[in-house]
């Protein structure tokens, strides 16, 4: 299959897909937080939040499994992505390993489907496209090198966001 044939764009609310495997954009503490980690958890129920307590946290750009309890997703691989500050400070090789080590841990776990929402984009601030190119890059480099994950969504949260997600995957 062609790389561009494994990437979708949908937009929608991730906490919903069933695909294999969900991807939160949490904090370091992964204790918890707004925007689509507090709608994960919300979904997920309260052992979600358990589970995270015994992972001691994550590092910027890093990622830890869990299981998805009352989400549709059998996981949840949570990452966390770089707060935006002005680009200099590593923001775009931070942010690549957020997709990169998802990605690895996702083929470690035999997942054939992940969904990605648009990590560090809403409280981090993280500028849409310069965060989409990256998303769509290091997604496309992985898929070609590797036979799993099999397809992998990128879940928009709203129109703006589809739209330049959909110009940027499909070129
Ligand atoms: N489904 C898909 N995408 C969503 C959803 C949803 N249900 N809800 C929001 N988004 P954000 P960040 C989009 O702020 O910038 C949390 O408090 C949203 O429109 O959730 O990485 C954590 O605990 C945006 O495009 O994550 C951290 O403290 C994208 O998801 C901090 O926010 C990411 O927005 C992480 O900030």
């Amino acid at each position: 299959m062609e790389k561009t044939e494994k990437i979708e764009v949908i937009e929608g609310d991730i906490t919903s897909c069933k695909t294999d495997a969900i991807v939160n954009a949490a904090n370091s503490t992964l204790l918890g937080g707004g925007g689509v980690d507090g709608a994960i958890h919300k979904s997920a129920g309260p052992k979600l939040l358990e589970e995270c307590r015994t992972l001691q946290g994550c590092m910027t750009g890093e990622a830890k499994i869990t299981k998805g309890y009352n989400l549709p997703a059998k996981w949840v691989i949570h990452t966390v992505g770089p707060v935006w500050h002005g680009g200099t400070h590593g923001e775009p090789e931070l942010l690549a390993n957020c997709y990169k080590n998802a990605l690895i841990l996702a083929e470690k776990y035999g997942i054939n489907s992940i969904a990605f929402p648009a990590i560090s984009t809403g409280v981090y601030a993280y500028p849409l496209e310069k965060a989409t190119r990256i998303a769509v890059n290091e997604v496309k480099r992985f898929l070609t090198e590797h036979e799993l994950p099999k397809k992998v969504i990128f879940v928009c949260f709203g129109k703006a966001a589809y739209h330049v997600y959909k110009d940027l995957a499909e070129k």
